[in-house]
């Protein structure tokens, strides 16, 4: 049976990486496959924003590179902040970093710099435009941490024009299964085509609105129903679609009830 089949329960129990069991599992606990985008600039706005969603979500997404910090100790103050409010709602933390250099740098920009990504964030991505030493670079660091921590591979992008998707994906799918410890899964519109057999990866999907359309510099967006229904995707990345609604509480549950129907419908057709 295609992993896309089986229940988030029964793949929490089996994920090859540790991260993507505990995402998975709390997924199946709080019945919600909906990560938001929490990108705005003003840190105590989207620290309040997310103790709000916090019990709808199982992720959250963040740019730390776009937020506007005064000093560096407001950044520690933020990201402890936010830590703390993923052990109050229980989801995870996705800094969407976009690595794209060669192993030796990433690990730095990872490790070190002013936001210290890995130190707080359990999720992370990288490009494979770079090759495998991406991935081995980010690991490195990983495994200085201590804690579980997951990357997620960009095998396709929401975005117009964009290069990935078809044999991209499919040679980030092969780069992929040479680390099964650390990649938990992919960015893409759908799941992985030609998985083999027990193989099990976590697809994530941006570009997600109700109602679909676009905006003006490419973005396109797709319905909860068409990624995780049609496609085959888990987990439905929301940004402006919540955020910036006048009653995110309210939208964001649409988004949940969507995503979460879709899922169920997927798994019962199994
Ligand atoms: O292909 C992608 C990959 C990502 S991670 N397309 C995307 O839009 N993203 C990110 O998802 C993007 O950087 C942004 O943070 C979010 C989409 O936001 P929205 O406001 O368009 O929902």
């Amino acid at each position: 049976m295609s992993y896309t089949m089986r229940t988030y329960e029964a793949r929490a129990e089996t994920h090859p990486t540790e991260i993507g069991r505990r995402l998975l599992t709390i997924m199946a606990s709080k019945k919600t496959n909906l990560c938001i985008s929490a990108d705005l600039t003003d840190p105590s706005q989207i620290l309040a924003l997310v103790d709000k969603l916090g019990p709808q979500i199982c992720l959250v997404k963040t740019h730390i590179d776009i937020i506007t910090f005064t000093t560096p100790s407001s950044i520690t103050d933020f990201t402890t902040a936010l830590s703390a409010l993923a052990t109050k709602h229980n989801f995870l933390i996705f800094e969407d970093r976009k690595f794209a250099d060669i192993g030796s740098t990433v690990a730095h920009q990872y490790r070190g710099g002013v936001y210290r990504i890995a130190s707080w964030s359990h999720i992370t991505n990288a490009h494979t435009v770079p090759g495998p030493g991406i991935i081995a670079g980010l690991h490195s660091v990983a495994k200085e941490v201590g804690e579980p921590r997951g990357l997620l591979m960009l095998g396709e992008m929401s975005s117009e024009g964009n290069l990935g998707g078809g044999e991209y994906l499919q040679k980030t799918v092969e780069m992929a299964r040479g680390d099964r410890e650390f990649v938990v899964g992919f960015i893409a519109q759908g799941k992985v085509d030609g998985a083999k057999e027990g193989e099990d990866w976590i697809v994530m999907s941006p570009g997600v609105k109700l109602g679909g359309g676009g905006d003006a510099l490419g973005q396109r967006y797709n319905t909860p129903q068409s990624v995780v229904g049609d496609k085959g995707s888990d987990v439905v990345i929301v940004g402006r679609g919540v955020i910036m609604s006048e009653d995110p509480v309210t939208d964001a549950e649409k988004y949940r009830v969507a995503a979460w129907g879709a899922y169920e419908k997927r798994v019962a057709a199994a």
